[in-house]
């Protein structure tokens, strides 16, 4: 159900359960969860992607009516832990979507680090259709990206929205032509997988986790994390290089 490839130092993970429009059940999101950490083994970044017309339809609906309230608590909970690993793990996580990014499909979406869709990519929350609620983390992660007026408005009326609305609600940060999202999202994570390790650490750990913190509070951690960093042997032989001229310069944008 899922595929696997290291570029480079780029792993893809491809949701490959086209037939079933990579709606994920719970063998699904064990297999997500192997193919997370084998990446955190092996590659300083990483992509999740769809194989087919779409990104993912969210959980498998079908598994779902089965289970006792307890069953749905801990398959919920597996969400969280198998997403929790990607969003404050040790590489940062871009994805491509396409065609349907709904209900679970956008919660994965929200629990990597960067989003890029194509032009045939559409969102929506259709659980209150489905008399049930989100439960792959979407109340936390996807409220904060778009806010909780926007995700309200979507669950309560099952609108869906393009991709164009998408980045403008903060849901992806690039749009880009039908079939052109895997490879913009390898771009990055490949731009990405050349940063300092421990930098990209920070930025996906310590970042969200500032945002929750009293404003003093944050502004005090970032300077222990600001000087950790700047004193890593790695960051002095970075900042010498740039000096020495023997690091590329900040490019205007377009140019890169
Ligand atoms: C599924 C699922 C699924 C498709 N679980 N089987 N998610 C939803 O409510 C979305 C439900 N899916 C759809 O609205 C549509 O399938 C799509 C818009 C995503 C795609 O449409 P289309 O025309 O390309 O495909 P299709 O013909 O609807 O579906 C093809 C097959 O996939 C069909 O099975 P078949 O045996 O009849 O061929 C569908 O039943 C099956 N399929 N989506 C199971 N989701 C952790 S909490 C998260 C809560 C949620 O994610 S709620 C949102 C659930």
């Amino acid at each position: 159900m899922v595929t696997y490839e290291l570029r480079g130092d780029v792993a893809l993970i491809g949701l490959n359960r086209p037939e079933k429009r990579n709606a994920i059940s719970d063998r699904f999101v064990g297999e997500i969860e192997a193919a997370v950490l084998r990446a955190r083994s092996e590659a300083r970044a990483g992509v999740i992607h769809g194989h087919g017309k779409h990104f993912c339809a969210g959980l498998d609906l079908a598994e779902h009516v089965q289970k006792t309230p307890l069953q749905g608590v801990e398959g919920s909970r597996k969400w969280h832990d198998v997403f929790t690993l990607m969003e404050f793990g040790r590489i940062p996580w871009f994805c491509a979507l396409h065609g349907a990014v709904v209900g679970g499909g956008l919660e994965l979406a929200s629990a990597t680090h960067v989003r890029v869709a194509d032009e045939t990519a559409f969102f929506a929350l259709p659980e209150g259709t489905r008399g049930i609620f989100v439960g792959g983390g979407g109340s936390v992660r996807a409220a904060r990206l778009m806010g909780v007026a926007r995700m309200t408005d979507m669950m309560l009326t099952g609108r869906s929205v393009d991709a164009e609305t998408a980045e403008r609600w903060n849901l992806v940060q690039y749009v880009v032509p039908e079939g052109r999202a895997l490879e913009k999202a390898v771009e990055l994570a490949a731009r990405a997988a050349t940063n300092a390790d421990f930098s990209n650490y920070a930025v996906i750990n310590a970042l969200p986790r500032i945002q929750a913190m009293a404003r003093d509070d944050g502004l005090f951690v970032e300077s222990f994390i600001s000087s950790f960093s700047a004193t890593t042997p790695e960051a002095e032989e970075r900042l010498r290089a740039f000096l020495e001229k023997r690091a590329g310069k900040v490019a205007a944008p377009g140019r890169s």
